[in-house]
């Protein structure tokens, strides 16, 4: 029998059933929600396309690309998008990704050739720095209605550091800029709704449990590197990629509202009635998104049939954080 636990160990599932081309950004090697995003992202959507941002020497699309090797997407093109410097926020030595694996590196030309081919808007799934997409809009603005924008990042009112945009936009503030003018109904999962308990992942969860029991599977040992390398670094990671990816995919986990927005030069966005017209996060349903996110990994449900892997099952997401722990702070 073929319950939702068990589907959940083999590292492909049930794909999206539409024909819509759905474009993953990521800076995926650093935090590690990124690569749970990716993990969904490969296990649900038929049509993917990988871009990496914030590139260092395209270590992210090879870490990407070997990924998805691993969970048999040899199908899924990744793209080495442009580099910003971020040396430090690779967290994959070169050691773990074999060498000379193939990938893209030319980001406009993949993406106006689907735009060419698609019959419907690309779905763009932003989870990093907005450089790829800049570059896309920068050279092919005409491809503005032809991509569908949903970005994580961004803040309005509340903010951890008043003094700064949130990370994604921060990155690259003049492609934040640029992308945020320039994209067709741009929508934003604020950091105000990722920055919280309700999305908390730690060493304590089921799914770094599961990643570390002993019959864990071969395709997993990339996946679990990257849990580690993150809690070796951080003790907690808040899962706002996979929360703006099912958002993206048309799950109804974020409400979102029209706000007019002043966009600073530093990327940091103000409530202006002069502004530009955005939609942003409003509210967030994050037990829904927690159904979503169990239907596709072994957050939970894996208990059911896996008992003997744990002497001690634990929640993916215990809550009760919110303790004011400085050391805890989100990337985003
Ligand atoms: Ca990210």
């Amino acid at each position: 029998m073929t319950t939702a636990a068990s589907s959940a160990v083999s590292p492909t599932g049930p794909a999206v059933c539409d024909d819509r081309v759905v474009v993953f950004d990521t800076d995926i090697g650093y935090d590690l929600d990124d690569m749970v995003a990716l993990w969904a992202a490969a296990r649900s959507v038929r049509n993917l396309i990988v871009l990496t941002n914030d590139e260092t020497r395209g270590r992210r699309a090879q870490f990407a690309r070997a990924l998805l090797d691993h969970m048999d997407r040899h199908d899924v093109p990744v793209v080495a998008g442009r580099e910003l410097g971020g040396d430090h926020r690779f967290l994959l030595g070169d050691a773990l990704i074999e060498p000379a694996v193939p990938v893209l590196t030319d980001v406009v030309e993949v993406i106006a050739s689907e735009c060419a081919r698609a019959t419907q808007p690309l779905t763009w799934v932003g989870l990093g720095p907005l450089s790829n997409l800049a570059d896309v809009l920068t050279v092919c603005p005409h491809l503005a209605e032809q991509i569908q924008l949903t970005q994580m990042g961004g803040w309005l009112d509340h903010y951890r550091d008043p003094t700064r945009a949130s990370h994604n936009l921060r990155m690259d503030p003049a492609a934040a800029g640029l992308v945020l003018r320039a994209a067709h109904r741009p929508r934003c999962v604020l950091s105000t709704h990722t920055n919280v308990p309700d999305i908390r992942i730690t060493p304590d969860s089921s799914l770094f449990g599961w990643l570390t029991a002993r019959q864990a599977p071969v395709w997993s040992q990339l996946i679990r590197a990257n849990f580690e390398r993150w809690f070796a670094r951080r003790p907690a990671s808040w899962l706002g990629d996979p929360l703006t990816l099912a958002s993206a995919l048309g799950e109804p986990v974020v409400d979102y509202v029209t706000e007019a927005v002043r966009i600073e030069c530093d990327a940091r966005l103000y409530r202006d009635p002069h502004g530009r017209a955005i939609e942003v996060s409003a509210a967030v349903d994050y037990p829904r998104f927690h159904t979503w996110l169990a239907e596709l990994l072994p957050t939970e449900a894996w208990h059911a049939s896996h008992a003997a892997l744990s002497t001690s099952p634990r929640p993916l997401f215990p809550c009760g954080n919110g303790t004011g722990d400085v050391r805890e702070l989100p990337q985003s």
